[in-house]
């Protein structure tokens, strides 16, 4: 009996426990058959022979049901480590997104400018012919507004064509010192090689009490910023004309594909053309109820930037969301 037990208690599945149950206890089992002999032994012994075969059988199913109990617990121990999810761990093959160069031309751009205290501003993309043209110094019928050929609606709304509004909004509800730049999407009926129908574009715009903000303070702004944005460069700001400023310039950088020998990217100018900004025009203050300010504005294309410094040639290409490209900038 006793090595009986041991196999009991040596058995490591289920499935062989059962087994020396049967094997015992079975229809035809040695326990059983050895309880069947009771009927042929003899009265004087039947007594003496019954309470061993009993204790027998409480061992071996005490025996049984012990190791019955502990191998469902291992194997329910078992059960939970394999099923264990270490939700720490960080599964290296997981295929990961990453910001779109434009959006993260964006970002560049508008941190530059707000560790230089100039706030974030936003404003809707729907506006009115006030906000958009008339407040900066662009009347009805004046033939600037062609330069911005612009989407309407059938209620004189439209889709801003600049984030200029977003200026003349804040300049209406804060007064001066104002410091601050308008990140965001605008509108214009221009589809081609170099253009699309929607593009984003960041302005800035600082106004402070007058004579303090001059032309000097704007072009060190901006070649600060572009020194930060493309490194060792020539700069060079050329006479330009803007409705809203006065005087104006347009900012050309030297090529940074051919290092100023030329190439089609510069039109074999060795310059780039990468933002326009101006000295505040007096019409546009007085729009809007400022007087005794001064100020100086600037815009930039955001897609331009983009291309530039990620060395993109085709402007559609940051338009289609193709995996390949977008790929690259993880
Ligand atoms: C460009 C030129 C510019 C401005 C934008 C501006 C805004 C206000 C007043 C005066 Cl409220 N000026 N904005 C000024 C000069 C140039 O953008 O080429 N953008 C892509």
């Amino acid at each position: 009996m006793d090595e009986w037990i041991e196999k009991i208690n040596n058995t490591c599945d289920i499935e062989t426990l059962e087994n020396i149950r049967i094997e015992l206890l079975g229809k035809k089992g040695i326990l059983t058959n050895e309880f069947l002999k009771l009927k042929n032994i003899p009265k004087e012994e039947k007594k003496e022979f019954a309470k061993k075969l009993n204790i027998q059988k409480h061992l071996i199913t005490t025996a049984l049901d012990e190791q019955k109990t502990f191998l469902e617990k291992e194997l329910l121990k078992q059960k939970l480590k394999n099923e264990k999810i270490d939700v720490t761990k960080f599964n290296n093959s997981l295929q990961c997104g990453a910001l779109h160069p434009v959006a993260s031309t964006m970002d560049t751009v508008i941190t530059y400018f707000q560790n230089l205290n100039f706030s974030v501003e936003e404003g809707p993309l729907v506006e009115d012919d006030f906000h958009n043209f008339e407040a900066l110094n662009l009347p009805k019928y004046h033939p600037a507004r062609d330069m911005q050929d612009t989407f309407y609606n059938k209620d004189y709304t439209l889709l801003r064509t600049h984030t200029s509004p977003v200026q003349i909004r804040t300049m209406l509800k804060q007064k001066p010192p104002i410091r601050m730049i308008a990140p965001g999407t605008v509108f214009r009926r221009d589809f081609d090689l170099t253009h699309t129908p929607m593009f984003n574009q960041i302005e800035g715009l600082v106004v402070d009490s007058a004579d303090k903000i001059s032309f000097a303070n704007l072009k060190h702004t901006l070649v600060e910023f572009l020194e930060y944005m493309f490194g060792d460069i020539n700069i060079r700001f050329r006479p330009s004309f803007f409705p809203f400023t006065e005087p104006s310039a347009e900012v050309d950088i030297s090529c940074v594909f051919c290092k100023s020998k030329g190439c089609r990217v510069c039109s074999h100018t060795g310059w780039l053309e990468v933002l326009g900004c101006g000295i505040v025009d007096e019409n546009v203050f007085k729009s809007i109820g400022y007087d005794n300010v001064s100020g100086y504005a600037f815009g930039l294309g955001i897609e331009r930037f983009a291309m530039l410094k990620h060395n993109i040639g085709d402007l559609r290409s940051l338009f289609e969301s193709d995996l390949r490209l977008l790929g690259q900038f993880r």
